[in-house]
């Protein structure tokens, strides 16, 4: 068996993460008996960071606080969230829509900061969905997701959604390349049929709406990850794409037979020229843009068409970096100056310079071309490498004093190496087996520094065991003296994949504290008790009532029959901060509701039989919650039961003499 190919079985089969586990005993946190004093957030007090954590396959994003590690949120973004009815509620649920249909759930990898001048600015988080290509963005003075752009011609949004300086662009480049425009071709003309295609998505700077910029169409190779530019490289963007080989099937080893892979380097203002300049066709595509309205309602938009441009109709667009082995992150440091990628089978840590890049394109340091797209020399744009690393270099991060921190899957730590020389300066295991890591501010230009947060896949023996599946976790590390040293192992809700954090500062006085009643658009919002109803049409019934401490109004309705389609459109009329009411009903087969103060939340319910169904609120809101509670008599279909209810309203067409209201 050759030496790759153990390589790249361990690495498959995670087999050399066991040197982890043995270096488990030797662990720093001996030498560091504060480090539960620097970890401590004392009762009262807040944490110096927010964190904001992929949840993975749970599609949804964590927010925690460091140095404690205690889980503040967990936003829903790609998957229903049956807690406060994300995703099942009326008002949200187009926001889940994409070209496949209704798509609620997502594995999401890649949380972005948005960006002022290369610094994160906490306007925004975007993040990408992952199976079903998409990019959402969350609004951070609401933590909610405001918006999500389905990504046509892609599939596995992987590379995704890396922000340029000032949140000119997100990225997405498609991991698994596919025919685009998507047809019935068979897999065996992967290397002539398929497609890598990379998209640039424009950020309205003053809203943070997406738009689909343009489109790039590149070998089909898997693009990996991704990371802009900055200072002199802005205007730049790279992605890491293994898989040169085009293998179509058992990758583990068809993948991993050259030696280099290769970054594409794609100058974005060039092709911000050329589709000025007309070089890029106009193609067919079908995808869905989900926004949250104004009046608190998402709605979908579809997209028809895309701008593609090809590196052959606009020349200099695209470059290939050659990059040993197989590499996964792509990481520019905060000078921007240097592109450092984490090669899974490589033996050391290459080191891409921009400057080097710039001058081998102006010589023409040519090593082939690849589809019209010329491979640079590795020795021309190659600033150094960082000799025996470790094992498994996948990603890079910078503190901002001149070091990087890169993680080593295979051999289980992080290194610490210095980006003056390339010189390993520091290692320290990590529990066990770790993918990203995360400094605050580490990708941007100017790191908060202070810690590095392992994002481990493995955790074998250091949590209590749950089962099948034991708990994943993350491990803070003090990143403020020449060694490293760990603080604390914390668990997260989902896999986290790559995580980013800004001082608590930036955000927490920004927060939106209720939404004012008054500007609530909502076609079914009631502003006071008075103006709440039920209103029969055909089959269907609304329900347009309020909430608020501690009493539905209505709380008793007759007249429902069963096989109605009921809308509950339930208003909180409460504007105080934090006191939302939730809304569930007996039987429901959707979820429940939570309802913010000043917003509307509606949820249908199709009664599937007869009897008395109590509905009531799910948020402990008051001393008199338990109290807050209702009664809908369900008759059968055709039944001669008249609508009713107990509010004003009722009251007032009784008086009028119109008799039953509603029919
Ligand atoms: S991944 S462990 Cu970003 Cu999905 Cu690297
Ligand atoms: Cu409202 Cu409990």
């Amino acid at each position: 068996m050759s030496h790759r190919f153990t390589l790249a079985l361990a690495f498959a089969m995670g087999t050399l993460a066991v040197t982890g586990c043995d270096r488990a005993r030797a662990t720093r946190v001996g030498e560091v008996g504060d480090a539960a004093a620097k970890v401590y957030v004392a009762p009262g007090k807040y944490d110096e960071f927010y964190a904001f954590f992929s949840g993975g396959f749970d599609g949804q994003v964590g927010v925690y606080g460091l140095p404690s590690g205690r889980l503040l949120r967990h936003v829903p973004v790609f998957s229903q969230n049956p807690e406060n009815g994300w995703g099942y509620s009326e008002q949200t649920k187009p926001m889940l829509a994409t070209s496949y249909g209704f798509v609620p759930w997502d594995d999401a990898h890649h949380p972005q900061l948005s960006q002022t001048a290369g610094v994160p600015d906490g306007r925004w988080l975007f993040i990408n969905g992952n199976n079903t290509p998409r990019i959402a963005r969350l609004e951070l003075t609401l933590f909610e997701t405001e918006e999500i752009l389905e990504i046509p011609n892609s599939a596995g949004n992987h590379s995704s959604p890396f922000v340029t300086e000032n949140n000119e662009y997100v990225v997405a480049g498609t991991r698994f390349s596919v025919p685009a425009p998507n047809r019935d071709v068979p897999i065996d003309d992967y290397k002539t049929a398929f497609d890598g295609v990379l998209t640039f998505v424009r950020v309205d700077s003053a809203t943070g709406n997406m738009a689909i910029a343009f489109q790039i169409r590149l070998p089909a190779f898997n693009y990996d990850l991704a990371h802009a530019g900055k200072c002199p490289s802005h205007g730049w963007a790279f992605f890491t794409s293994y898989n040169s080989e085009q293998g179509n099937t058992k990758l583990e080893v068809n993948a991993s037979q050259n030696d280099k892979d290769c970054i594409a380097a794609i100058d974005w203002k060039r092709a911000e020229s050329c589709v000025a300049g007309g070089k890029a066709s106009t193609e067919p595509a079908r995808y869905a843009h989900n926004l949250m309205g104004q009046d608190g309602i998402a709605r979908t938009d579809w997209g028809s068409g895309v701008k593609m441009l090809t590196p052959a109709a606009c020349p200099g667009l695209a470059y290939y970096l050659p990059t040993p082995k197989s590499p996964h992150g792509v990481d520019v440091d905060p000078t921007g100056e240097f592109i450092v990628a984490g090669g899974k089978l490589a033996t050391v840590i290459p080191v891409h310079s921009f400057s080097k890049m710039q001058k081998a394109i102006a010589d023409k340091a040519f090593a082939s071309e690849v589809k019209g797209i010329p491979v640079l020399k590795y020795e021309a744009t190659v600033a150094g490498e960082v000799e025996n690393p470790g094992l498994g270099p996948l990603h890079t991060e910078f503190d901002g004093k001149g070091y990087a921190y890169t993680s080593m899957f295979l051999s289980s730590e992080i290194v610490k190496w210095s980006l003056q020389d390339f010189k390993v300066t520091d290692r320290v295991p990590t529990y066990y087996s770790i993918g990203h890591l995360m400094i605050p501010g580490g990708d941007s230009r100017k790191p908060f520094g202070k810690y590095v947060l392992a994002l481990d896949k493995i955790t074998k023996d250091r949590y209590l065991p749950t089962g099948p599946e034991l708990a994943q976790s993350a491990q803070l590390y003090d990143i403020t003296g020449d060694r490293m040293k760990l603080l604390l192992d914390f668990p997260t809700i989902g896999e986290p994949h790559y995580a980013q954090a800004l001082p608590a500062s930036v955000l927490q006085d920004r927060q939106l504290k209720m939404y004012p009643l008054m500007e609530n658009k909502d076609p079914y919002v009631s502003k006071s008790e008075k103006t709440t109803r039920v209103e029969r049409k055909g089959n269907v019934v609304h329900v347009v009532m309020t909430s608020v401490r501690s009493h539905f109004m209505p709380d008793k309705i007759e007249g429902i029959q069963v096989g109605d389609s009921v809308y509950f459109h339930v208003t909180n009329l409460e504007q105080d901060w934090d006191v939302p009411h939730g809304f569930a009903v007996l039987g429901a087969n959707n979820a429940e509701l939570l309802i913010m103060p000043g917003q509307t939340r509606t949820l249908v319910w199709v009664p599937q039989r007869i009897g008395i169904f109590p509905f009531y609120c799910t948020d402990f809101c008051s001393a008199l919650h338990q109290e807050m509670q209702g009664y809908i008599r369900v008759s059968p279909k055709g039944s001669s039961v008249p609508l009713k209810w107990n509010s004003p309203s009722y009251q007032a067409v009784a008086d009028a003499g119109a008799g039953a209201p509603g029919k």
